[in-house]
């Protein structure tokens, strides 16, 4: 049952690990083929190699686009070793059995994530190599196929004691397919995104299984998280620097936290805390610290437990306030030398870094049973200039930096979205209401809450902007918000009953911008 290696081909573009690989299967007896850069690497480390181009009698031509697509190797990999006229055909072109591949594939994936040139994106898709490890994951039954350089120590150990088993082969070749798969699903995504076809006929989503979850939403649901792009930074691709694992809710919610920071002006720092996916707290201000203070006047309560996002590197400062309440996870582009010193005290806040803030763009999945909802990102981000002011009353200039700041946040707000903000912060949210008069009734009681817990005298809305996520079907909901003090209103814009808001706000002295577009978030 077990396959004895007396033949392997090698033939990988990231070399880690394979000189020591290789000299285990030689120090096993195994012959070692090899392609140009390989047998090159190998043959340095002092390596007895053969060139494959030795064994087809053929050399490597087209700059390597074809060195292994040849019957000598194919032949060798996919013959049925017991079968009587395989083996005469095997005979009869001189075809000896191969039986172990190792193979990496040219780095698809990592050339599309970085370059912005077509050719050298085609030319890193392999061919040979997928070929000879489906060949080989075909006829797992006669080989061995490694894929994983994380494999190369098993495999080696088992070809030393004396061959690879059945259970190991079909583990290999099961995740030689994954492998091919997914390979195959990022270049077909990538020309997906070339064309002007953004949904083509099928669509292939392909992941690699980044960690197993202990569980999902509740513990009676299994769960995993799965990468399917490391480009992005995000919870999904985060370092995890300190803490236990993520939970499926810790990622969600962290993710949730980052994109809402990275949203924001990168020129300011700014916090953003998050509850079950929404925000409880977002400020801007000079330093992260301060950001993080005013995040947190409100809703302290909420805050509690949460999730801190930052969007740029955190220092000891912001370190210190965020770990003064009991905090669940951060996640910020990065933390110097002191801030993760204060963030290591906590032994059980998970701590995460992703390199970098950027928007999220391209396209984002959500499952329906049966099916899955397949949208761009909404990567909107209004802009002054996006304003139409439809008031007699001009926004202030506070006004109007406040009014983009709130409708930034509406975009991350379950829907419907109602934020108080003042002074680049979040003073009350309303979120996920059915109807927006509640989320802007709790938006208004969720401040006054605020305004106690800090012991003010004058509530947090007044002198506050109101941002919506969408336009306001009565006048009602924009009463709610001048009640509590707003001074200014952004809103989409759109409702039949435009002209009886614009109307309501003007008697009330309100300023109010639409913006033309909505942020819905369901
Ligand atoms: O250009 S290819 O698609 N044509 C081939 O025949 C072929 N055979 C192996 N690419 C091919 N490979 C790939 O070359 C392997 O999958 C591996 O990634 C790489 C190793 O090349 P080298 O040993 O020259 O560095």
């Amino acid at each position: 049952e077990r396959v004895v290696v007396k033949r392997a081909l090698i033939s990988l573009s990231d070399k880690t690990g394979a000189v020591e690989f290789a000299k285990a299967l030689v120090a096993a007896g195994a012959e070692i083929l090899s392609t140009g850069g390989t047998a090159r690497a190998l043959k340095e480390a002092g390596l007895p190699v053969k060139d494959v181009s030795e064994v087809t009698g053929f050399p490597e031509i087209m700059d390597g686009r074809v060195k292994t697509l040849h019957p000598a190797v194919h032949g060798g990999i996919l013959a049925i070793r017991d079968d009587a006229e395989h083996q005469a055909a095997m005979q009869e072109h001189g075809i000896g059995p191969i039986d172990l591949v190792a193979i990496n594939l040219y780095p698809f994936e990592e050339t599309a994530a970085k370059s912005s040139d077509p050719l050298e994106i085609i030319e890193n898709i392999d061919i040979g190599g997928p070929a000879m490890i489906r060949a080989a994951a075909k006829n797992a039954a006669f080989v061995a196929v490694v894929t994983d350089p994380a494999d190369y120590r098993r495999v080696a150990e088992a070809v030393a004691a004396g061959g690879v088993d059945k259970t190991l082969r079909r583990e290999l070749a099961a995740k030689a397919f994954a492998r091919t798969g997914a390979y195959d699903a990022a270049i077909s995504s990538w020309f997906a995104e070339q064309s002007e076809t953004q949904f083509p006929e099928r669509m292939v989503f392909a992941g690699t299984r980044a960690s197993e979850l202990r569980y999902g939403e509740n513990p009676h649901q299994k769960a995993a998280l799965y990468s399917t792009d490391k480009s992005k930074p995000g919870a999904a691709n985060a370092c995890l620097v300190n803490g236990k694992p993520l939970s499926y809710n810790n990622l969600s919610d962290a993710d949730a936290a980052f994109q809402l920071a990275a949203d924001l002006d990168p020129e300011r720092p700014a916090i953003a805390i998050i509850k079950h996916a929404n925000p409880c707290g977002v400020a801007i201000a000079d330093t992260l610290a301060e950001a993080h203070a005013k995040a947190l006047m409100c809703d302290p309560v909420s805050a509690y437990g949460g999730v801190v996002a930052a969007n740029r590197q955190l220092d000891e400062a912001a370190a210190k306030a965020i770990t003064a309440l009991f905090t669940e996870v951060v996640i910020a582009p990065d933390a110097d030398e002191e801030a993760l010193k204060v963030l290591k005290a906590k032994a059980n806040l998970r701590v995460l870094l992703t390199g970098s803030a950027m928007p999220a763009t391209g396209m984002m999945v959500k499952s329906i049973a049966g099916g899955l909802l397949v949208q761009e990102i909404d990567a909107a981000q209004v802009k002054l200039a996006d304003l139409k002011v439809v008031t007699k009353r001009e926004p202030t200039e506070q006004e109007l930096a406040d009014l983009i700041f709130a409708f930034r946040i509406c975009k991350h707000v379950k829907s419907n979205a109602i934020v108080y903000a003042k002074d680049g912060a979040a003073v009350g949210i309303g979120a996920g209401q059915m109807s927006r008069v509640d989320s802007a009734r709790i938006a208004a009681w969720k401040a006054q809450e605020a305004t106690r817990a800090a012991g003010l005298e004058d509530a947090l809305t007044r002198g506050s902007v109101v941002a919506s996520d969408a336009f306001f079907p009565f006048a009602d909901g924009l009463l709610a918000a001048a009640e509590a003090g707003a001074t200014a209103v952004i809103q989409p814009g759109g409702s039949l009953r435009d002209q009886e808001v614009i109307d309501a706000a003007d008697e009330a002295g309100l300023a109010m911008v639409f913006t033309g577009l909505r942020h819905f978030r369901h």
